[in-house]
């Protein structure tokens, strides 16, 4: 059961983030009205929010997810891959003290991103990716090591359309996978049970799991079917404006 998130609205800087995507410009007072609704999905799940305050210096922090790596027993800052995000970490570890009696780091040369860790329940599938490289990867699997978790890497590089892991994979709890077509060749997923998600909706691959219900990004017919056939109770949430930034559901959070 997850008790806490921490969000952080776009700020006035928001459309100057990092993307590939082929959207055109991020619409901010609509990205702020998708993230009012997101909050309050999370609020229904049952979770109880730490907003932090919108920084302009940084145009990608509202994706808090790639600045830390969160389990009930332990936090691990990450050190992002790309350098324009690297300063996000530090406010978000100032948040994290109130909750986590120690933070580790991840240290460069070491990089990691939040979004390509996926825990399903003591194991972590840790991506290696443009943003997150070997070294940081080895560094996350020894501190999860430490804490009773253990981790195998999923090398992602070359996947087109995978910015990072969790874009290709979730976790629904209950041994269950969703995963982007073609993940499954990239790795070991022996002993879960695969729910594949058809290449036309690859996007809501990047569901959330929280508590009693599943966070899935509006627009997908055929996955929200699914998961309602596998007895999910799931909350569309529109999130055209993050989709623009390369962003997806899980990286609008950290939760605990
Ligand atoms: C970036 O390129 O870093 C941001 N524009 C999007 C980050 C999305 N994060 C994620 O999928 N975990």
């Amino acid at each position: 059961m997850f008790k806490h998130a921490i969000v952080r609205p776009p700020s006035t800087s928001y459309a100057q983030g990092l993307t590939t995507a082929d959207f055109g410009q991020p619409d901010l007072s609509l990205a702020l009205q998708q993230h009012s609704a997101y909050c309050a999905a999370l609020e229904r799940c049952g979770l109880t929010l730490t907003v932090m305050e919108p920084d302009p210096q940084f145009p990608d922090s509202t994706f808090v997810e790639d600045t830390a790596v969160l389990t009930s027993r332990s936090a691990i800052l990450t050190h992002p891959g790309a350098a324009s995000r690297q300063g996000e970490v530090s406010s978000v570890g100032q948040s994290l003290t109130q909750y986590y009696p120690s933070l580790q780091k991840i240290q460069p040369p070491g990089t990691l991103d939040g979004g390509d860790t996926c825990q399903a329940g003591d194991h972590f599938f840790i991506g290696i990716s443009e943003r997150t490289n070997e070294e940081g990867a080895q560094q996350l699997a020894g501190f999860l090591e430490q804490n009773g978790y253990s981790s195998s890497f999923v090398d992602i590089r070359g996947f087109e359309g995978l910015l990072h892991l969790k874009s290709g994979i979730a976790c629904l709890g209950d041994r269950r996978l969703v995963l982007t077509r073609g993940v499954e060749e990239l790795a070991t997923f022996e002993g879960y049970e695969i729910v594949y998600v058809d290449t036309d909706e690859n996007y809501a691959t990047n569901c959330v799991r929280v508590n009693d219900y599943v966070l899935v990004a509006a627009g997908y017919p055929k996955f929200a079917t699914e998961l309602s056939n596998l007895g999910y109770q799931t909350l569309p949430l529109q999130v055209s404006e993050f989709q623009k930034m390369d962003g997806g559901l899980s990286c609008l959070s950290l939760r605990f």
